[in-house]
């Protein structure tokens, strides 16, 4: 049955160009929606740009335009970028726009009508970089904001409060009742301990500067800026909550604006007089990408550190290939997981994955229709399968139905990775049936049965890659005799049903779908894409064919090297027995509170659930720097040496064990496990 979905993305500030993190929310959505028509849905997708706001006005200023052409520039820059990833936005909306201005209007009457704005004086913290409200207590020492680390501004202004305090119940409600309002579950964590601990009015308006959509009624303030953007996801779909694509499906976000969408946008929408069932469904939280270990972002100061080369999306689409880019975005980091995004980390992954298991297995079986069926897909009766088939066809089966929930729970990393043993296990059964030798033999009916079995397992991976590759997935069609992948209302073309390519299609056998990686090519790339720091160190050993399976294709399939960045590899320590190691009681826990410490800026104290009798345990670890938002640690699942004798750090802070964790102390990772197990679990 046709359902909706509506996915939207945050709308980008335009205070500089787009960079690889905004193309990675996009490029989920651009999937997600892809995969929901493909299902048959009736999906809609939003993006765009959030355009007023002091930071604005202050760059606008700062390059000499008035900040309307400044806008226009940079928003022109976003709504350009998408064509080149092949992101297809259905609606792309400007905060600039009358049908968006208009409507924020309509919505600040509403909850001013709702008794839920008052007018009083604002005195407290701002960062600019944020367009957020700071309290001290969250701040890094030397009054830094605690995700863009530059200093925030003392303010004191005549503003409109919302009253968000009369909303923590109902909020908290919200999220018991409905604990998919805010995925993943640390999230969740997160988001009720902040609303837990008491919410502020929340000032809306500002008086100090004039970008931005006039205060009805009240011509000295402008609304302030998240008021604004938030409501533009309502705005675009014509702004009443019975529109059609009203209330949206997924809403992401990277865990930078969380709050703002789990906290303040539900509260001006109850405010407006939406009911449960009118509330988005889910917002999405995803993590950073990350370059050279720190979070890619158009702030100056917080790009690169080394060279791990250029972040600018258009640049490596130009270069890779906006499908390749888009496969390695969502199958390399865990959806929901901060990762390290590398240039060569994707042609890493297009070469091992796109290339040597699903290109080559197209090229694999491709030469043997030419050479012995005329060309045309081979017919195969059913009497003719053996145990060999009727095992890979529910294996293919059961791997088709799992990618699919996996992409229904956003966990496209694992949609992607099954996607890619499906064709493995193709590869495999091409092995052991050896075409090549039934070739010899002359038994051109089971020689028949793999070919068509092979052929028609690359119909159902290219279909499942579609949503991330659909170039490269109709290019694959293409020589298998088909016509592109073509979505409509009602047609669910997920591959469940086997035999999808008929027998007598006519292939059209062609070049290597997948670009071939020779080490020269690629050393150009990556130079041209600014990554230096490499070295040339073959990586993974390139699936080679038998001598024979070459003289009977003399099919493309070997696949040149990449050259990785090389980590730096450190003295290993001496060896220990196994017995000293066993001395170490390592367990899970559950980081149950985190606070800072005051003038103690890399340390923080945590009380970690070990499942003990005796409670929570107080841990200070010291990790700070990277975890400049701590409630973000409150629900995760840590790895903890458990018999560590107690360290005192003085001033009564006394540490009852330590976390392990890896990396550079401002961006390091705690060690933990991508499931979750009971509190106090032995890790061996
Ligand atoms: O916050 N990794 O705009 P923004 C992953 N205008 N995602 C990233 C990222 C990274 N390193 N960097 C950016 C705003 N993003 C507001 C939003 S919505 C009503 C208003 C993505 O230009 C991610 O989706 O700072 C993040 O939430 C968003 O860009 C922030 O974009």
């Amino acid at each position: 049955m046709t359902q909706r979905f509506y996915v939207t993305t945050p709308i980008y500030y335009v205070n500089g160009s787009p960079h690889i993190g905004h193309a990675y929310t996009s490029v989920v959505a651009d999937a997600l929606t892809r995969y929901h028509r493909m299902r048959g849905d009736r999906a809609r997708f939003l993006t765009g740009t959030d355009e007023h706001g002091q930071k604005i006005e202050r760059e606008a200023t700062r390059a000499g335009v008035t900040p309307q052409a400044f806008v226009d520039d940079v928003s022109g820059r976003f709504r350009g970028l998408w064509p080149k990833l092949g992101v297809e936005p259905d609606d792309f909306i400007r905060t600039t726009e009358e049908r968006h201005v208009a409507g924020v209007q309509k919505w600040w009457r509403k909850v001013r009508d709702a008794g839920d704005l008052y007018k009083g004086t604002y005195k407290g913290l701002y960062c600019v970089a944020c367009e957020g409200y700071k309290t001290e207590k969250e701040l890094l020492p030397g009054n830094l904001c605690p995700i863009h680390e530059r200093p925030v501004e003392t303010l004191e202004e005549e503003t409109w409060f919302f009253r968000l305090s009369k909303y923590q119940e109902p909020l908290l409600k919200l999220y018991a009742e409905h604990p998919e309002f805010v995925l993943p579950e640390t999230r969740r964590n997160e988001i009720v301990s902040f609303v837990q601990g008491g919410l502020d009015d929340l000032s809306v308006s500002r008086s100090n500067f004039t970008w931005g959509i006039p205060v009805p009624d009240d011509p000295g303030h402008v609304i302030y800026v998240w008021f604004d953007a938030l409501f533009n996801y309502l705005t675009a779909v014509d702004g009443t909550p019975e529109a059609e694509f009203w209330p949206p499906q997924v809403q992401l976000v990277a865990k930078d604006i969380v709050r703002f969408h789990a906290v303040f946008w539900p509260a001006f929408l109850m405010s407006a007089g939406f009911e449960r069932d009118r509330l988005p469904t889910t917002i999405w939280t995803h993590g950073y990408l990350l370059s050279g270990g720190r979070k890619t972002s158009k702030t100056p100061g917080l790009t690169a550190v080394k060279t791990p080369g250029t972040t600018d999306p258009t640049r490596i689409a130009d270069v890779l290939g906006a499908d390749v880019l888009r496969f390695y975005l969502l199958r390399e980091v865990g959806f929901g997981q901060d990762g390290e995004f590398s240039i060569p980390g994707v042609i890493t992954r297009a070469r091992a994955e796109l290339g040597e298991t699903v290109g080559n297995l197209l090229h694999r079986a491709l030469p043997f229709v030419g050479k012995y069926f005329d060309g045309r897909v081979p017919y195969v009766k059913d009497e003719d399968l053996s145990d060999l088939e009727r095992t890979l066809r529910t294996r293919v089966a059961t791997l088709v139905a799992d990618v699919a929930a996996a992409w229904d729970v956003l966990a496209m990393h694992r949609a992607l990775e099954l996607t890619i043993e499906t064709a493995r296990t193709a590869n495999r059964y091409f092995d052991e049936t050896a075409p090549w030798k039934l070739a010899k033999s002359d038994d051109r009916t089971r020689l028949g049965v793999v070919i068509a079995h092979v052929l028609e397992i690359v119909r159902a991976v290219a279909v499942m890659l579609w949503p991330v590759t659909p170039t490269k997935s109709d290019e694959l069609r293409f020589q298998m005799g088909l016509d592109p992948l073509t979505a409509h209302e009602d047609a669910d073309l997920w591959p469940l049903a086997w035999g999808g390519l008929a027998a007598h299609t006519v292939v059209r056998p062609g070049q290597p779908v997948f670009p071939k990686y020779d080490p020269a090519t690629e050393a150009a790339m990556l130079l041209s894409l600014d990554v230096r720091d490499t070295e040339a160190t073959p990586k993974n050993t390139p699936k080679t064919m038998s001598t024979e399976e070459k003289t009977e294709t003399a099919a493309p399939v070997v696949a040149p090297v990449v050259a990785p960045i090389v980590a730096a590899v450190e003295e290993a320590p001496a060896a220990i027995a196994y017995d000293d190691f066993a001395k170490v009681d390592l367990r899970l826990g559950k980081v149950m509170t985190a606070e800072r410490i005051p003038r103690k800026d890399k340390l923080l104290k945590l009380s970690v659930d070990l499942g003990e009798p005796s409670g929570p345990r107080t841990i200070i670890a010291g990790i700070a720097l990277a975890f400049p938002v701590v409630e973000e640690l409150v629900g995760k699942q840590v790895v903890v040496v458990a018999n560590l004798a107690p360290r005192d750090f003085g001033k009564g802070l006394v540490s009852h064990g330590m976390l392990l964790a890896a990396g550079p102390s401002d961006s390091l990772s705690l060690a933990t496990f991508g499931k979750e197990y009971p509190a106090g679990t032995r890790v061996k």
